[in-house]
């Protein structure tokens, strides 16, 4: 088990276990994998266990067995546990320092983007908890012909598969979810960000009946097939890639295992003529945009502007990037930390790459204070594109990077089939001082969250549910419906005057 109280340092490099049926355990193999700080390569951060298909299936199996137990639970009775989870996670001060700086350092997101995934992520299991009362309320119909009781059951065990880039968020989109709905679950984080994900897992795991929550690490691909088409697994919530999305998706259709997937984004934000343009317009675009390094789903990644207010945009958007800290996310003075791979930094310099060859304006902006550090680490400054050609890759495919493509255009209409031009349908945002036409705006929009004069994860509300169209994915996460997502119904009928 990690020692709380050592710093995390390059002395010190921290080591993450397995968490199954109530225990801190090392991968069946005693393999582990490293785990370096993307701000600068050659340090290690730690090591996560590397777990094996028997490692998984000894999860699935611990899960299975704590099902019937959690299951019988009220909802109260579990909305207690959930409630439990979000005091302790922030409880312990020196621990939340220790994990957001573990966090900050084998992800490269600054500090504060730390301390916020943390505070949502108990917020989250705080909202699950307080619908108790709304789920323990079934569907009643009246007869005739007859009486029925619509009533939900949880599914079993759930997979839940997490990105790197919002770990911890995103586990608050799905966890307290599933567990409110009396599911038991085995949780899957992703290699490049597992350490602080997995010890908040432990600690989370601990509060929990030994076998409800079980964490397995390790590569994909030594363990991604044998948990989501284990026999056991009774439903599958993925976040990520559309490539892995499909291959999940085929290899659960072996069992008819159903999915939930969130996906992708390309999200547009259409500034119509009448937009409030000040400071605080500009500085909620750069967040909604190059938060994490831009590399969120729901990010702001193509911004259409009406032609009357184009260089008006683009002046005020530049003055922001151009007053960001690019640099180490531990350190205070950084507004953006690196990316968080070298794979995912070579598809956003190849992007800019076609760009600049295409003849497209491109301007990298900020202030590197430390040029050594910027030339080694998986660094990309906050980068604008001005007018590209619609067909670049910049603009039709997601690039989950710092980098902002920014296009004019004419009428309402046109902007809408812009927006609309894209295989993909997240999330969206419409920037107007008129709310009526911004609503009717939004309603046409084919993307799963629609923000009004702002975009992006500080514009969210968790109650609303999320996913996306088209490629986006299937299925919503959070809110009341993100509950239901990991439930069966069962309807129950009878004569008149049996039920009611
Ligand atoms: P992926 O490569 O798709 O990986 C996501 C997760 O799936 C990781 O935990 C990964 O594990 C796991 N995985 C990969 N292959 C698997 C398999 N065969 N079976 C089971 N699990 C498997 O995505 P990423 O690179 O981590 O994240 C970036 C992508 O996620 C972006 O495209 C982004 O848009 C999308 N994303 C979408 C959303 C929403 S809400 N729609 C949110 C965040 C991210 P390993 O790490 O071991 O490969």
């Amino acid at each position: 088990m990690v020692d709380q109280t050592q710093s995390v340092s390059t002395e010190n490099p921290v080591e993450t276990q397995l968490y199954i049926a109530g225990e801190s355990r090392p991968a069946s193999a005693k393999d582990t994998y490293a785990l370096h700080n993307p701000a600068r390569p050659e340090e290690l951060v730690g090591y996560a266990a590397s777990a094996t298909a028997d490692d998984v299936d000894s999860a699935v199996k611990a899960a299975h067995e704590a099902f019937p137990a959690w299951a019988a639970l009220s909802y109260q009775e579990r909305a207690a546990y959930l409630n439990k989870i979000a005091d302790f996670l922030v409880a312990d001060e020196a621990d939340v320092k220790f994990r957001s700086h573990l966090f900050c350092r084998e992800h490269g997101k600054v500090l504060k983007e730390t301390m916020l995934e943390m505070s949502r992520l108990g917020d989250r299991f705080r909202l699950s908890a307080a619908y108790a009362e709304r789920l323990a309320t079934d569907e009643e119909l009246n007869g005739p012909p007859f009486d029925v009781v619509i009533t939900r059951q949880p599914r079993g065990v759930a997979a839940l598969i997490v990105p790197w880039n919002w770990p911890l968020s995103i586990l608050g989109a799905k966890l307290p979810q599933a567990l409110m709905a009396g599911n038991t679950c085995v949780v899957k984080p992703a290699q490049n960000s597992a350490m602080a994900p997995t010890l908040t897992l432990h600690k989370i795991a601990e509060l929990l009946p030994p076998g409800v929550l079980n964490v397995i690490t390790g590569s994909s691909s030594k363990i991604g097939d044998s948990l989501v088409k284990h026999s056991r697994i009774r439903f599958i919530n993925f976040t990520g890639s559309v490539p892995v999305g499909k291959h999940i998706m085929q290899m659960a259709a072996e069992n008819l295992t159903p999915v939930t997937l969130e996906l992708g984004g390309n999200d547009a934000a259409l500034v119509l003529e009448d937009a409030e343009l000040d400071q605080g317009a500009f500085m909620r675009m750069y967040l909604g945009t190059f938060m994490s390094s831009g590399q969120v789903c729901m990010a702001l990644k193509r911004l259409y502007v009406h032609h009357s207010r184009y260089d008006e945009v683009v002046d005020g958007l530049t003055a922001v990037c151009e007053k960001m800290v690019i640099g180490d996310g531990l350190l205070q003075e950084t507004n953006m930390g690196p990316v968080n791979n070298a794979k995912q930094l070579s598809i956003v310099t190849s992007m800019v790459a076609e760009a600049r060859a295409k003849g497209a304006e491109v301007r990298e902006c900020g202030q590197v204070p430390d040029e050594e550090l910027y030339a080694k680490g998986y660094f990309q400054k906050p980068t604008l594109i001005y007018k590209p050609d619609q067909s670049l890759r910049v603009v039709r495919e997601e690039q989950f990077g710092p980098v902002l493509p920014i296009m004019s255009f004419d009428t309402d209409a046109e902007a809408i089939a812009l927006a609309n031009d894209s295989n993909f349908g997240l999330c969206s945002s419409v920037w107007s001082q008129d709310k009526e036409r911004a609503v009717a705006i939004a309603r046409q929009l084919e993307a799963g969250y629609t923000y009004l004069n702002a975009h992006g994860p500080t514009a969210q509300d968790s109650r609303g549910p999320f996913g996306g169209f088209k490629d986006s994915g299937i299925g919503r996460n959070l809110g009341y419906e993100g509950i239901l997502q990991f439930q069966e119904y069962h309807s129950i009928s009878g004569p008149q005057g049996w039920l009611l």
